[in-house]
């Protein structure tokens, strides 16, 4: 309860602040993107993990105006970065489930997009394959997010609730294999064979698929083979601060 008061003031009080970590295509080893990841500065804690407090803001509700910050946030700071000359790269925001049911979502990022002057086609929103559990009310929302032009993954893909179904269904453009896969797939054949499976599925089905939580060569080198196309992991970069990501991983344009 004391933590959710200190949530309940965290946004006024300007404690929140987003890390970024470079997504790389495979086949050019360009920097294509960049996944935004929240933290929160407590004054008295230090450091609080998304881990620990994102649980508290979704059951509180004050998920959606932390979540509207993180989506203003990395988005503005995209449209920044395309002014001042550097080659347009996708920004990935990460939804809770309470963000992802507003009924008007796609209406105000479409709305604020505008005002900003970003293309919609530089934003990626991250849902979880359990956030799909309503069917209807998924698809529909989803619908609304294609029509408005923005990208959208299934992040932590392979450890939720997800059925060949809603694959073949949904409007998703993207597949995030979970780290969990990633990790030992040089040591653990069924992840191997997991990681594959996911990567040539998401070929026949033409969705892009990414690696996450990458951390060597070895599995670089796996997932070229199975032509993954992008991959994110402390190999490259763990999250860091926008000003270090732009001095190491943007290029001009
Ligand atoms: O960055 P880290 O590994 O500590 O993130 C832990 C978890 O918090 C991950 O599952 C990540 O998706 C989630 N997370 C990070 N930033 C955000 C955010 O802005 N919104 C939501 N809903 N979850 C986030
Ligand atoms: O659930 P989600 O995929 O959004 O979580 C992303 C989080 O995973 C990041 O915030 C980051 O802290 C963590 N992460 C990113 N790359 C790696 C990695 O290579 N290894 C491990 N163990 N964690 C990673
Ligand atoms: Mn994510
Ligand atoms: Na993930």
């Amino acid at each position: 309860l004391k933590l959710e008061n200190d949530l309940r003031r965290a946004l006024e009080r300007e404690e929140f602040f987003l890390l970024y970590q470079p997504q790389v295509q495979l086949a050019t080893k360009e920097i294509v993107g960049m996944e935004a990841l929240l933290r929160w500065q407590h004054p008295k804690r230090g450091l609080v993990s998304p881990a620990d407090f994102i649980p508290i803001a979704e059951e509180s509700g004050l998920i959606v105006p932390i979540g509207e910050w993180v989506l203003r946030t990395a988005c503005s700071q995209n449209k920044e970065w395309q002014k001042a000359g550097y080659r347009p790269i996708c920004v990935s925001v990460n939804l809770s489930l309470r963000q992802f049911l507003q009924p008007n979502l796609a209406g105000k990022i479409g709305g604020f997009l505008q005002r900003i002057g970003l293309d919609p086609s530089y934003v990626d929103l991250e849902i979880t394959e359990s956030m799909t559990m309503d069917k209807e009310k998924a698809f529909e929302q989803l619908k609304r997010l294609k029509e408005l032009g923005v990208y959208i993954s299934i992040d932590d893909f392979g450890t939720g609730y997800s059925s060949l179904h809603y694959l073949k269904n949904m409007p998703i453009d993207r597949l995030k294999i979970d780290r969990s896969f990633v990790a030992e797939v040089m040591e653990d054949s069924n992840n191997a064979a997991i990681v594959s499976t996911i990567t040539s599925m998401a070929h026949h089905l033409k969705l892009k698929v990414t690696a996450e939580g990458v951390e060597n060569e070895d599995q670089l080198q796996f997932l070229r083979q199975q032509r993954c196309h992008e991959a994110q992991g402390y190999f490259f970069s763990k999250p860091i601060r926008a000003q270090e990501f732009e001095r190491i991983f943007l290029k001009p344009t």
